[in-house]
């Protein structure tokens, strides 16, 4: 039986992703870890919680000795929009946490999961099927922390062999904790909006394609990833994955088609007009279906139906 850690595990996924993997490998054998103590209050509700800063490494390193860890899940992240406004800030979170898992994950001979993003390539990449190699100079601080990061992560494994593996996600569309500081946010926000207020004023150009992901696929992902056959990867870090890409129009459209009177506009931010332009219209993931089963089954239109489901319920 797998003893887990997920650091910075009070985020969009990690909320989510605590409950799942300890309804997989059972509550006591998922322990979920954040710097907010108020986070670790809500996580306790679900099963083993406590507060940890990943970015210190001596009590990081404690707490896998202490609890005979084997999995470590690095969520913590500053993200791309947010981490434009303190670069020097971004890079010291992002890469503190990575780089004391890394460590620690090679003391203590456990897997790490870390993901790395859409926000790893930038103006130069191949914008409409993304290949899964291919050029990687990404604009903003937070790509330039995920490349180091895919970059890192591989080498720990060549040269240490820690068993290490990460997805590119897309932007995350979910309904439990609310995504903050990202330039895909809106694609959460606006259901909110809309279902309070009837009315969303978006930041991101209505023509700007992105891809996106719905929790649930993004949760299968972690899992089918780590428990895939190491000797079926070909890569590691870190796969292209997606499951839909639309424009804030095509997204706002579908939205129409449940809640007709449902109204948009636009007021956009410089920063997320320019990070976006510089990211993919549309990744290939065929290297994920290939090398370990990657099988979305979310599109955006049962996605929609769903957000509008259960946010309703909970607004
Ligand atoms: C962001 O918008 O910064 C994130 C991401 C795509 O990594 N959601």
């Amino acid at each position: 039986m797998k003893r887990i850690l997920i650091v910075g595990a009070g985020g969009q996924i990690g909320t989510e992703l605590a409950p799942f993997l300890q309804k997989h490998y059972g509550v006591e054998n998922v322990i979920a870890a954040d710097l907010r103590e108020e986070m670790v209050k809500k996580l306790s509700q679900n099963g083993p919680a406590l507060r940890l800063d990943a970015c210190q490494i001596e009590p990081f390193a404690e707490v896998v000795k202490n609890n005979k860890i084997d999995a470590i899940f690095n969520l913590v992240a500053l993200l791309s929009a947010k981490g434009e406004l303190n670069p020097r800030h971004a890079w010291d979170i992002n890469m503190g946490a990575l780089l004391n898992s890394l460590d620690i994950a090679k003391e203590y001979n456990c897997a790490l999961f870390t993901p790395s993003s859409i926000g790893a390539f930038g103006n130069d990449t191949p914008k409409d099927l993304t290949p899964q190699d291919t050029i990687m100079r990404p604009n903003t601080m937070y790509g330039v922390c995920k490349v180091s990061a895919e970059l890192l992560s591989d080498y720990y494994f060549t040269k240490f062999g820690v068993d290490t593996r990460s997805v590119r996600f897309p932007g995350i569309i979910s309904n439990g904790a609310l995504p903050g500081g990202g330039t895909t946010d809106y694609a959460v926000e606006v259901f909110y909006e809309i279902l309070k207020n009837g009315h969303y004023t978006c930041e991101v150009p209505e023509d700007r394609y992105m891809d996106m992901l719905y929790m649930p696929d993004a949760l299968q992902a972690i899992i089918q990833l780590m428990e895939a056959d190491p000797d079926k990867l070909v890569h590691r870090n870190s796969f292209n994955i997606t499951s839909m890409s639309f424009t804030p129009n095509q997204l706002f459209a579908e939205i129409k088609k449940h809640l007709p009177d449902a109204t948009f506009d636009y007021n956009i931010d410089p920063i997320k007009d320019a990070i976006s332009a510089s990211w993919p219209n549309k990744l290939d993931d065929s290297c994920a279906r290939k090398e370990w089963g990657w099988n979305p089954q979310w599109g955006i239109e049962n996605m929609v139906e769903d957000m509008l489901k259960v946010i309703k319920t909970k607004i």
